[in-house]
């Protein structure tokens, strides 16, 4: 708890450009949280690594992630949005973790196998003990709630087991964390193949709608999505390109999907994706604005980097400091 309120952590990677589905599957309902939850939000660059980066491009995506956090409304006063790469605490409580983890169970995580096997020449230990480093973001902060998506699920239990293994052996050091699970949350689907995700690392850039992208390349990408033959607006899973332009037209406008059943009923595949193109517009356009705004005011953002990261690092300390004294590292001499 701090200040009573419960602690909520989640983390994004820097690594490609946020799609319509980072915003309206996570971001959008983060800046819902802060009243309830003390929020940490960090930007995970030492996450990004375990895939090679090139490094001018990894400083400009981690300060732009940043940056759309807070375009996105999460108030800096409110969150702490800060770079995992400036509270060392996360790498040192990594290190202690990586020796109250078993390699059995590393060796179970699915999106281990899924990367190995997309960066087979590039199969480092840091890939391998990506989930570690996970759990010690999460446990640093006594963290009581996770929103996740559901790829990400397997690793909060395993930060689940790892804090319970750890707590069994010197008492109750770290809070178990609960996954979050949000109120909306439907998955937003890829346009051009409706089951799978969006997701910003798909090769085919009409897939995704980019939280950047301009008016016209979103209508574009709209009225290039895939339907189906059925030439009717209905909410039906069977329907799958249809179903997903429904979801995303409901979370933009907030209308339900029975409404917007009958807002188009008797009305073309056409009139709907542009419907939908011009909803998701509308979403879009203040959120650029404020993110243009925001890359213009460069001390801004540079004091919200410094204080958030500051404040970052005394929560983390404190958990730090706890696990380095249970597990009988000497004493600092001051
Ligand atoms: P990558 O393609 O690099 O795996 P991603 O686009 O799948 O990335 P993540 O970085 O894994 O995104 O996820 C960041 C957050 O966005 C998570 O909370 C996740 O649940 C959410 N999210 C990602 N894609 C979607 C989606 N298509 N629909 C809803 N939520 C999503
Ligand atoms: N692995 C997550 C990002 C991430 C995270 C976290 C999420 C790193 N550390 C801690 C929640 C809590 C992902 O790829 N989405």
């Amino acid at each position: 708890m701090i200040d009573g309120k419960k602690i909520l952590f989640s983390g994004m990677q820097a690594t490609g450009n946020l799609t319509l589905g980072n915003y309206l599957g996570a971001l959008k309902n983060w800046v819902t949280l802060c009243d309830e939850y003390e929020c940490f939000y960090s930007v995970v660059d030492l996450h990004s690594i375990t895939v090679r980066q090139d490094p001018a491009e990894l400083r400009k995506r981690a300060r732009s992630l940043l940056t759309l956090y807070i375009a996105a409304g999460l108030d800096p006063e409110k969150n702490c949005i800060y770079y995992q790469s400036h509270v060392s605490g996360h790498s040192e409580l990594s290190w202690i973790l990586n020796c109250y983890t078993y390699m059995g169970e590393l060796n179970r995580m699915t999106q281990f196998k899924d990367k190995a096997a997309k960066h087979a020449d590039n199969i480092n230990a840091g890939l391998f003990t990506y989930p570690v480093l996970m759990a010690a973001d999460i446990l640093l902060y006594q963290t009581d709630v996770v929103p996740v998506g559901k790829d990400q699920l397997q690793h909060l239990e395993i930060t689940r087991d790892i804090a319970q293994r750890f707590n069994a052996i010197y008492g109750d050091v770290f809070a178990i964390p609960e996954p979050y699970i949000g109120k909306t949350g439907a998955s937003i689907k890829s346009l051009q193949a409706p089951e799978k995700k969006m997701s910003k690392s798909d090769e085919n850039p009409n897939a995704s709608i980019y939280l950047m992208d301009d008016p016209d390349t979103v209508m574009r990408k709209f009225k290039r999505a895939v339907t189906d033959l059925e030439a009717q607006v209905r909410y039906n899973p069977e329907q799958a390109g249809i179903y997903n332009l429904i979801n995303i037209y409901s979370a933009c406008t907030g209308k339900t999907p029975e409404e917007i059943e009958r807002e188009f009923d008797g009305k073309g595949y056409g009139d709907f994706k542009a419907a939908v193109g011009e909803a998701v517009v509308s979403v879009l356009r203040p959120l650029q604005e404020r993110y243009t705004d925001l890359c213009q005011n460069k001390d801004y953002i540079n004091s919200v980097i410094k204080n958030n990261a500051e404040k970052a690092n005394y929560y983390a300390m404190k958990t730090l400091r706890k696990v380095q004294k249970k597990i009988g590292f000497p004493e600092r001499i001051r």
